[in-house]
């Protein structure tokens, strides 16, 4: 038996600060249409995809920040992506920049990303939970890295749902580094985690990495995808963005750790992948079977919460 879901990674290259979000839609819309062509039902676009990645400065000025976050999802700008997903009976993830309204009317800012089903509806939303960077402007650096300051860390916790015939997670860029995001996913079910990316390749505090970004980006998402039998789609907001190379490499990962499609460039590129769900059977019932061998009595430590230092 298999389950075969035919999935495309939509790269997208640079977005210029001055690029309005329907420009970068229509980009979008090409990729998606052309994924289509190739036979895919499934597309993902990488994290906050809807504009330049502005974390890189501080601003000041609240309102010019605003401008970054999407006030509702889908709105004006990105009704013609859903519209033309459910025409061509494709769906998607999407990761943008998320203001939103709690009960008591309290806005909230959020990192998230999006799970739209073939008929273009919302079936499921997370907002990302690591945030890297830092929460002051630090003039030291060649660009900044604000999420602290810009996001709250997510409150939806890392979820598994049905989706498009198989069980599908969602994770966001910094999530991918840490082996408990894919783990907390894999014990729902999971057998697909998707996610997007910007990963400057120079990290102010650790320069001396800087050569090593692409090893660390495959290295943390083909570990664990042999460790939890998923497969893995990680696709990078990649190129040359207002003065900050980004990493590319986005990137198809098979349960076995096998990395099946890749980027070759850091533009504007589609790359696909037939993705069997039942192939992560290979694993999950055998090497990591998380009923027969996992230990959880032994790893209390690791999710007792932080001692705050005194
Ligand atoms: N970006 C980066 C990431 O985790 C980073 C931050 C870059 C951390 C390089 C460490 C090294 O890929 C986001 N948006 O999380």
């Amino acid at each position: 038996m298999s389950r075969k879901l035919m999935v495309g990674v939509a790269q997208l290259g640079p977005i210029a600060r001055s690029e309005s979000r329907a420009e970068v839609v229509v980009r979008m819309i090409r990729l998606l249409t052309e994924a289509h062509a190739k036979g895919c039902k499934f597309v993902t676009f990488p994290e906050l995809a809807l504009t330049t990645f502005f974390p890189r400065w501080f601003f000041e000025d609240e309102e010019e920040l605003n401008f970054f976050y999407e006030k509702e999802m889908p709105n004006d700008a990105t009704k013609p992506l859903f519209d033309k997903a459910a025409e061509l009976g494709v769906g998607f993830y999407l990761g943008y920049a998320e203001l939103s309204d709690d009960e008591e009317g309290k806005s909230h800012k959020y990192n998230t990303s999006i799970l739209v089903d073939d008929k273009g509806q919302i079936v499921s939303k997370y907002r990302k939970i690591h945030l890297p960077g830092h929460t002051e402007n630090e003039p030291w650096r060649p660009f900044q890295h604000l999420e602290k300051r810009y996001f709250e860390p997510g409150d939806m916790g890392f979820g598994s749902c049905d989706f498009m015939g198989g069980k599908v997670g969602m994770a966001l860029c910094n999530d991918r580094r840490w082996p408990e995001t894919y783990r907390v996913m894999a014990l729902q079910g999971a057998e697909m985690i998707v996610l997007g990316y910007n990963t400057p390749m120079h990290y102010p505090p650790v320069p001396q990495h800087d050569h090593l970004q692409g090893f660390h980006n495959h290295l943390v998402m083909q570990s664990a995808a042999y460790q939890n039998g998923c497969w893995i789609v990680a696709c990078a907001k990649a190129g040359p963005e207002e003065g900050c190379d980004l990493l590319g490499e986005s990137c198809i990962i098979a349960p076995t750790g096998e990395i099946v499609a890749q980027a070759k460039t850091v533009g504007d590129e589609l790359i696909f992948a037939e993705c069997d769900f039942e192939q992560t059977r290979e694993i999950k019932e055998h090497i990591f079977n998380f009923d027969l061998h996992r230990r959880p009595d032994e790893y209390k430590i690791i999710s007792q919460p932080k001692v705050v230092a005194d």
